[in-house]
C-alpha cells in the first residue's frame, strides 16, 4: 500500500504488525463499537472539527481509513480524546455511508473530482443579480451537480437591489425550483434571513456560487452573531473582494437539525464525473419534450426533438441552448 504524508508511530504499530510487542509505546486502542458519532464541521489541512455531542472535537484521520477523505457534512465514527479540550486530537475510525455528496472538478477536463459536501439535502446556488453579473451557465452547471449528487436545488438571487431579478426569473422560475431574491435592504431588515430561513428548517443546505455574489454574507445574517464569518468587503483591503471564503463551513441554525454550510467561491464547476446522459435530469423544464426523441439521443443531434418542443414554445430557446453547450462541453471530454 502506498504512504501517504505523515504517520504516527501508533499507524506504524497497526500496519506493520510484528512490531506491535516491540514497542513500548502502544496505547490500548478504543473498540471502535465504542467510537462516537460526530459530524465534520470543517477541514483545515487534515485536521478535522468535528461536533460530538455539543462538544467541538479536533481529529485526524485514521490511517486505516486510507485515501477516503472526510469532508464538511460528513457522519463519521471517533475515538480517542473527545473531550475537545486545547492540544487534544480524535481519531476518526469510520466514515458512514453518505445520503448524498455534491462534487465537482476544476473543469470538465479535471478527472480529479472533489467532493464539497456530504449529506447536505439541498444545494442553495447563489447568484448575484450584479456585481458580479450573473452567469446562467454555472447555475445550470450547479443544478447538474445537484441532481446528480441527490441534492434538492433552491435559487438564491442576492443584490436586487442592484438589478431586478426579472431576466434570470424568467429563465428559470418555470422550472419548478424554488427560489428566494434578496436586496442589501432586505438583510438588513431581516427579511432576507426570514425568507431563506423558511427554505432551511430541518434541511442541511449547502451554499454555492460564484466569489463575492453574497454567500457569507447570507449565511451570517442566518445564524447567530458569535458564529459570523469574515465577508467579502474585509478582504476590500486588497480592492478586489473576491474569494473571501477559503474554506467550507457547517454553521447550526436556530430550528433543529438544520445547518448552512458555507462554501468557497467558484469561478467554474467542472462535472467530469457526471456521465452526458444525465445532464438532461437537471433540466426538468426540456425533459418532457425528450420523449419524442430517437433512442439515446444526444440532444444535439438534428433528429432531437427538443428543437420542435422550443419552437413550440414549451419551454425558452436559451435553455435549449444552455443545454447544448453543457453538454458539447462534456463530450469533448469523452474522448481523454
Ligand atoms: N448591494 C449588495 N451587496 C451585497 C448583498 N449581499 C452581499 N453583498 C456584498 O457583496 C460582497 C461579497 O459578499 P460575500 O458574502 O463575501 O460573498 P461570498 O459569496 O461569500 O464570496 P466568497 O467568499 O469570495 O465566495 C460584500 O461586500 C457584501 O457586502 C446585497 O444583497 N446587495
Ligand atoms: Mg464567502
Ligand atoms: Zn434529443
Amino acid at each position: 500500500m502506498r504512504r501517504y504524508g505523515k504517520h504516527t508511530d501508533e499507524d506504524d504499530i497497526r500496519t506493520r504488525p510484528g512490531r506491535r510487542n516491540t514497542r513500548p509505546r502502544t496505547t490500548i486502542r478504543p473498540k471502535h463499537e465504542d467510537a462516537a458519532e460526530g459530524m465534520v464541521l470543517t477541514v483545515d489541512r487534515g485536521r478535522l472539527t468535528c461536533l460530538v455531542g455539543d462538544r467541538t472535537v479536533l481529529a485526524m484521520k485514521a490511517r486505516e481509513l486510507g485515501r477516503k477523505a472526510a469532508v464538511v457534512g460528513d457522519r463519521v465514527a471517533l475515538v480517542g480524546d473527545l473531550s475537545g479540550k486545547k492540544d487534544t486530537l480524535a481519531r476518526i475510525v469510520r466514515i458512514e455511508e453518505r445520503t448524498s455528496v455534491l462534487r465537482r472538478t476544476a473543469d470538465d477536463d479535471d478527472p480529479f473530482e472533489r467532493v464539497v459536501v456530504a449529506n447536505a439535502d439541498q444545494l442553495a446556488i447563489v447568484t448575484a443579480l450584479a456585481d458580479p453579473e450573473p452567469r446562467p451557465r454555472l447555475i445550470d452547471r450547479c443544478l447538474v451537480a445537484a441532481f446528480d449528487g441527490g441534492l434538492t436545488p433552491l435559487l438564491v438571487m442576492t443584490k436586487s437591489d442592484l438589478a431586478p431579478p426579472d431576466k434570470l426569473l424568467e429563465l428559470y422560475g418555470a422550472l419548478d425550483i424554488p427560489h428566494v431574491v434578496t436586496s442589501r435592504e432586505e438583510l438588513e431588515t431581516g427579511d432576507a434571513a426570514e425568507r431563506v430561513r423558511d427554505h432551511l428548517t430541518g434541511k442541511i443546505t449547502a451554499f454555492v456560487g460564484h466569489s463575492g455574489v453574497g454567500k457569507t454574507t447570507l449565511v451570517n445574517a442566518l445564524v447567530p452573531d458569535d458564529r459570523r464569518r469574515s465577508t467579502g468587503h474585509v478582504n476590500a483591503v486588497t480592492g478586489r473582494g473576491r474569494h473571501t471564503t477559503t474554506s467550507a463551513l457547517a454553521l447550526p441554525l436556530a430550528a433543529p437539525d438544520s445547518w448552512v454550510v458555507d462554501t468557497p467561491g467558484v469561478r467554474s464547476f467542472g462535472l467530469h464525473h457526471v456521465d452526458p446522459s444525465r445532464v438532461i435530469h437537471a433540466f426538468p423544464d426540456l425533459e418532457p419534450g425528450t420523449a419524442g426523441c430517437p433512442r439515446a439521443c444526444s440532444h444535439d443531434e438534428p433528429d432531437c426533438a427538443l428543437d420542435d418542443w422550443v419552437a413550440g414554445g414549451h419551454a425558452d430557446p436559451a435553455r435549449l441552448y444552455s443545454l447544448r453547450r453543457l453538454l458539447a462541453t462534456r463530450e469533448r471530454t469523452e474522448g481523454d
